[in-house]
C-alpha cells in the first residue's frame, strides 16, 4: 500500500487532499502540519514549499512529489538521501505562458499602453506601423513551458530565437544552446522573454552584461523567478534607454514590497506571480497518473536531475 503525506503549509490543501484521495483510492494519504511529528512509513511525499523541519522528520522518503514547475525551493533544503524529485510538466501552465507571452509582446509592439495613456487624456494621435522583423523575440528556457511560448509567438510572425542549456529543435524557432549560443543568441533578440528554471547557473542571469548585449529598445518579459533579475541594472539600463521597458511576474521578494522601486516606474508592468497558475485538477490527474506509471516501472517525465537543480 502506498503511503502519501502532504505537505503545503499557507495553501489550502482541501482540493489537493481530496482530489489525491479520488484519484488514488488506494493509497493512504494524510497531511503534515508544521509542528507534527513524522508521518511513519510515507514513502512518498506530495510539496509545496515545506519547511526543512518536513525533511528532517520524514528521512525514508523515496519520491517528493513538487506541486509546481519550479523545485527551486526544494533544492535550497537538505532532501533525505536518496529521494528522487518529480514535478509537475506543464500542467495547463504552458497556454497561460504562451497567453502571458503573446499579450505583453503584443502589448509593446503595437503600443497599446501608449494610447491607452493619451486616450485618457484625451488625445487622438496614431504612430507609424512597426515591423514585426525589428522586434525578434529570444526566449529562454525552451522547456515544458518555454517551448510552447517560443512556438505560439512564431505564429504572430515575430523571427523567434530560443536558448537552452543542451541542443534543441523547435519548429519556426531559431534555436542556440550553451554558454557558446548566449552571445548569438542575445545578439539576435530585441524582446527577451525568461522561461529558465532557478539554479546556480541562472541566479542572476538578468544582468546588466546580458541585458546590454540585447538590441537596443530591449524589453524584458520575466515570467520565471524573481532571483534571475538583478534588478537595480534593470532600472539602470531602462533609464538611459538601452531598454525601453519590462513586465515582470516575478520578484525577489514576494508580495512586491508597496515601496518597491518596480512599483512606480513608468517603463515597468506588474503582476503578482499570475503568469501560470497551478491548476489543481490537472496537477491531480498528473502526479496519480505518474505515481501509478512509477508503480508499473513505466518511463514518466518531469523526473528533476539533482546535479543541475531542474
Ligand atoms: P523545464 O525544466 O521543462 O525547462 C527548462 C529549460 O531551461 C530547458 O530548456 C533547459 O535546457 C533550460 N535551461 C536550464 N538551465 C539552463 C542553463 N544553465 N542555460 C541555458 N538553458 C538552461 O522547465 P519549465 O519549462 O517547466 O519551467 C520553467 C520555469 O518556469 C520553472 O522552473 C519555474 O521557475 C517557472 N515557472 C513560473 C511560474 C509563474 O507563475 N511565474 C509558473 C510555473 C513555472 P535543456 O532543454 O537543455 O534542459
Ligand atoms: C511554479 C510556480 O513553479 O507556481 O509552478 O511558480
Amino acid at each position: 500500500m502506498m503511503r502519501i503525506v502532504l505537505c503545503c503549509p499557507g495553501m489550502d490543501a482541501t482540493p489537493w487532499l481530496d482530489g489525491l484521495r479520488a484519484a488514488l483510492p488506494q493509497a493512504v494519504l494524510t497531511q503534515w502540519q508544521p509542528g507534527d511529528a513524522a508521518h511513519p512509513g510515507a514513502g512518498c511525499a506530495v510539496v509545496w514549499n515545506p519547511p526543512q523541519a518536513f525533511m528532517d522528520a520524514h528521512p525514508v522518503l523515496r519520491l517528493i512529489v513538487n506541486m509546481g514547475a519550479g523545485v527551486d525551493a526544494l533544492m535550497r533544503l537538505r532532501l533525505p538521501q536518496g529521494a528522487a524529485v518529480l514535478r509537475i510538466t506543464d500542467g495547463g501552465m504552458a497556454a497561460q505562458m504562451a497567453e502571458y507571452a503573446c499579450h505583453a509582446v503584443l502589448r509593446h509592439f503595437r503600443e497599446f499602453g501608449r494610447y491607452e495613456t493619451e486616450m485618457a487624456q484625451g488625445q487622438w494621435r496614431l504612430y507609424p506601423p512597426r515591423r514585426h522583423a525589428d522586434f525578434p523575440v529570444g526566449v529562454m528556457g525552451l522547456g515544458a513551458l518555454g517551448e510552447r511560448v517560443a512556438a505560439t509567438l512564431a505564429r504572430f510572425d515575430f523571427p523567434v530565437n530560443g536558448w537552452s542549456r543542451s541542443a534543441r529543435s523547435v519548429d519556426g524557432v531559431r534555436c542556440f544552446s550553451g554558454e557558446a549560443g548566449l552571445t548569438g543568441f542575445l545578439a539576435a533578440t530585441r524582446i527577451l522573454v525568461c522561461l529558465l528554471p532557478l539554479t546556480p547557473a541562472t541566479q542572476d542571469i538578468l544582468c546588466r552584461d546580458t541585458l546590454q548585449r540585447l538590441r537596443p529598445g530591449a524589453y524584458l518579459i520575466n515570467m520565471a523567478r524573481g532571483e534571475h533579475l538583478v534588478e537595480g541594472d534593470l532600472i539602470e539600463l531602462l533609464d538611459s534607454g538601452h531598454m525601453a521597458g519590462a513586465a515582470l511576474d516575478v520578484f525577489r521578494t514576494e508580495p512586491l514590497p508597496a515601496q518597491h522601486p518596480f512599483r512606480r516606474h513608468p517603463l515597468i508592468t506588474l503582476t503578482p506571480h499570475a503568469s501560470a497558475r497551478t491548476l489543481p485538477e490537472e496537477s491531480i490527474a498528473q502526479i496519480a497518473a505518474k505515481l501509478q506509471a512509477l508503480q508499473q516501472g513505466l518511463p514518466i517525465d518531469g523526473l528533476v536531475d539533482l546535479r543541475l537543480g531542474y
